[in-house]
């Protein structure tokens, strides 16, 4: 008599999916605004904007607002990388309407930097409070990435206002990422106790995103602009608590073992990596988004099992396509769909060659999936 079958097994579902070229459908949902930068969504529909001109806009009901939910006095010159950037929204925003801001301003012919809590009241930004003052800044390298992590921490990366040696300065904000409670005190488990600073050895991280499964911090840094050899080595970091990056002894795989080494650089090419972020659900889950300024691309990056530490394939989107270029980008895939900017602002440098850059347009890559994540059509080689 024979055995009965034993039911087939049933396999686990993969915890990410299988590296494959994924085929984007691209969708207008904004236009007419300048130079974005950063964008972050509300429980109750609104996307906010940062402008790096100094304005925070607000797409309402599928309509970019005319006046802006708040302005603020940034520092922002044609060819300077300073202004508005970052933003973030309180995870309870909800129920305390907390908007946190990053900007660089002049004073007395310096710039300088400060992160500042807005409040929503009414249906515009009011100054709450200013969380960090004084963080010296320059037309170059003020980082500006403004993040909650899945900790409740309020993340922020500096760069290192041209002046290198700071990154390797514990005393100094500048080259760092940050760390903080909401209203802008440390937190008692930060890795250097009393100090906000979080990670350090850095040039200028504009990039911040937690892997889904793991929860761990990948972090983007722009390499050096130099002529050979000392240009390029883009990076993409591992972010250890009290972890020491290297710039500006080190760039690039190193070797150094007082350093944390780059989970993945761009050797001799520049990507100039601004905002990334991860995809949680769908064909993008765990596939992190990279928005390429210089290198005009939007770059994806599978990161492969056991630990989510390895690079296992890439796939480059919208290669030197203008208008579809990532420069100043807000890449955010985790909440919501991710949004290449076109140009930046900077004619010369991200906009290409003779092409005057104008105002900007905001483009979601959707997938069709759920919502609240980023949707995009299934190329022939994806599994599933
Ligand atoms: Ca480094």
């Amino acid at each position: 008599m024979p055995s009965p079958q034993p039911p087939a097994p049933t396999a686990a579902p993969p915890a990410v999916p299988s590296p494959g070229p994924l085929t984007p459908r691209v969708e207008v949902v904004a236009t007419g605004l300048q130079a974005p930068w950063a964008l972050d969504f509300a429980p109750d529909g609104r996307i906010f904007i940062t402008e790096r001109p100094g304005r925070v806009r607000v797409i309402s009901g599928g309509s970019l607002l005319p006046e802006p939910w708040a302005t603020v006095p940034a520092a922002e010159r044609p060819g300077s990388e300073s202004g508005l950037m970052g933003i973030a929204l309180d995870p309870d925003f909800r129920t305390n309407g907390f908007v946190y801001i990053y900007y660089t301003y002049q004073e007395q012919g310096r710039l300088w930097n400060r992160l500042v809590r807005l409040v929503d009241r009414n249906g515009r930004g009011e100054v709450d409070r200013v969380l960090i003052d004084r963080i010296p800044g320059a037309s170059v390298h003020d980082g500006g990435r403004v993040k909650f992590g899945p900790d409740g921490k309020l993340y922020l990366t500096v760069g290192d206002a041209a002046v290198g040696d700071s990154a390797q300065n514990p005393n100094s904000l500048n080259g760092k990422i940050l760390r903080l409670n909401p209203d802008g005190t440390v937190p008692p488990d930060n890795p250097f106790p009393g100090s906000p600073v979080d990670a350090l050895g850095l040039r200028n991280p504009q990039g911040l995103a937690w892997h889904p499964l793991t929860r761990q911090l990948f972090a983007s840094d722009h390499g050096p602009s130099g002529g050979p050899p000392n240009c390029c080595h883009d990076e993409l970091n591992l972010i250890e608590p009290g972890g020491n990056y290297g710039w500006p002894a080190v760039f690039g795989v190193g070797g150094a073992p007082r350093f944390i080494d780059p989970v993945l650089e761009s050797g001799t090419e520049t990507w100039a990596p601004s905002g990334i972020d991860f995809g949680v659900t769908g064909p993008v889950r765990g596939v992190l988004f990279v928005a390429a300024l210089r290198g005009q691309h939007l770059r994806l990056v599978w990161l492969g099992l056991p630990d989510f530490r390895r690079v296992e394939a890439q796939q480059v989107l919208f290669q030197h396509e203008a208008v579809r270029a990532a420069p100043g980008c807000g890449c955010r895939a985790g909440r919501g769909p991710v949004y290449p900017d076109e140009q930046s602002g900077r004619p010369g440098l991200a906009a290409p060659r003779g092409r005057q850059a104008s105002p900007a347009h905001v483009r979601p890559l959707r997938t069709g999936l759920p919502v609240n994540d980023a949707v995009f059509g299934r190329g022939p080689n994806l599994a599933g």
